[in-house]
C-alpha cells in the first residue's frame, strides 16, 4: 500500500468546476505498474500516525513550491506558487514516515520537501543561478535532459550511469541536508537525485519518473522495499 499525497486545485471536468483533491493519473499508473496498491492521500490537516501505520511505502509527489519560510528563503518576489495545506500535511507525513522506517520515493517537490524537512535549503528560482530555462519544462509539460548518476549509488545501480529524464521545476537543492547525498547531476551542476546515507530507503529525484512509462526501475525498487517493510512489520 503506497501512499500518494494529492494536490488540491480548482478542477474542471464535465459540467463541474470546483476545488478537488487531484493527482496526475500517471502516478497511479506508475505505482500500479510496479505491483503497488496506490492510496491517494489528500491534505486534511496534520498527518496522522494511524494512517502511516496502514502504509507500506510513500511516494512524495510533485506540485507547488515549498514555502520558502520553511528554509529561511525569501518571502516575496519569487515566481511560482505555494500550497500551505499540502506543506502542513506532507511535512508531518514525511516526519512520521521517517520515524516508522517507511520506504520513501520523493519526486520533484517531494525531493525538495525531504531536503528541507531534513535541514537543507533550496534555490528559490534556479534560472537565476544557472542562467537558462532547461529545467523549467513547458506550460503543462516537460523538457527532457540527461543526467549523470554517481557510481555506487542506489540510483546508479537501478537506472545506470546516465538517465534521460523529464524535468519541470524552477527550484532545486541548494544546501543538502546532512543525512542526504547527491547521486545524480545535470550538466549545469544541478542536483537531480539524492538518497539517504543512513541505510533507510529514501530516494529522491528532481525529475518526473511517472511521466516515463517505459522505465519503471525506480518505482519497482520502492515497491520491493515496501513489500520487505510490510513483511518485517507483520512478522
Ligand atoms: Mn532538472
Amino acid at each position: 500500500m503506497i501512499g500518494l499525497p494529492t494536490y488540491v486545485e480548482q478542477t474542471r471536468f464535465n459540467a463541474w468546476d470546483l476545488p478537488c483533491a487531484v493527482l496526475p493519473h500517471s502516478y497511479v499508473d506508475m505505482v500500479a505498474a510496479a505491483g503497488g496498491i496506490p492510496v491517494l492521500l489528500p491534505p486534511a490537516g496534520a498527518a496522522r500516525p494511524e494512517l502511516v501505520r496502514r502504509l507500506d511505502g510513500l511516494v512524495l509527489t510533485g506540485g507547488a513550491d515549498i514555502d520558502p519560510a520553511r528554509y529561511g528563503g525569501p518571502s516575496a518576489g519569487i515566481p511560482g506558487y505555494t500550497r500551505p495545506d499540502r506543506d502542513e500535511s506532507e511535512f508531518g507525513l514525511f516526519e512520521l514516515a521517517r520515524a516508522a522506517g517507511l520506504p520513501i520515493f520523493a519526486v520533484c517537490r517531494g525531493l525538495q520537501l525531504a531536503n528541507v524537512a531534513l535541514g537543507g535549503t533550496l534555490i528559490p528560482h534556479l534560472p537565476d543561478v544557472v542562467g537558462h530555462e532547461e529545467h523549467s519544462g513547458v506550460e503543462g509539460g516537460f523538457t527532457t535532459t540527461r543526467v549523470l548518476t554517481i557510481a555506487g549509488s542506489r540510483v546508479a545501480r537501478l537506472a545506470g550511469p546516465e538517465v534521460k529524464v523529464h524535468c519541470h521545476h524552477h527550484q532545486a537543492v541548494d544546501r543538502l541536508a546532512g543525512v542526504l547525498t547527491a547521486t545524480a547531476y545535470a550538466a549545469d551542476g544541478t542536483i537531480e537525485a539524492v538518497e539517504s546515507v543512513d541505510g533507510s530507503f529514501l530516494v529522491g529525484v528532481q525529475w518526473h519518473p511517472e511521466a516515463d512509462a517505459a522505465d519503471r526501475r525506480l518505482i519497482r525498487a520502492l515497491v520491493e522495499a515496501a513489500d520487505t517493510y510490510r513483511r518485517e512489520r507483520n512478522s
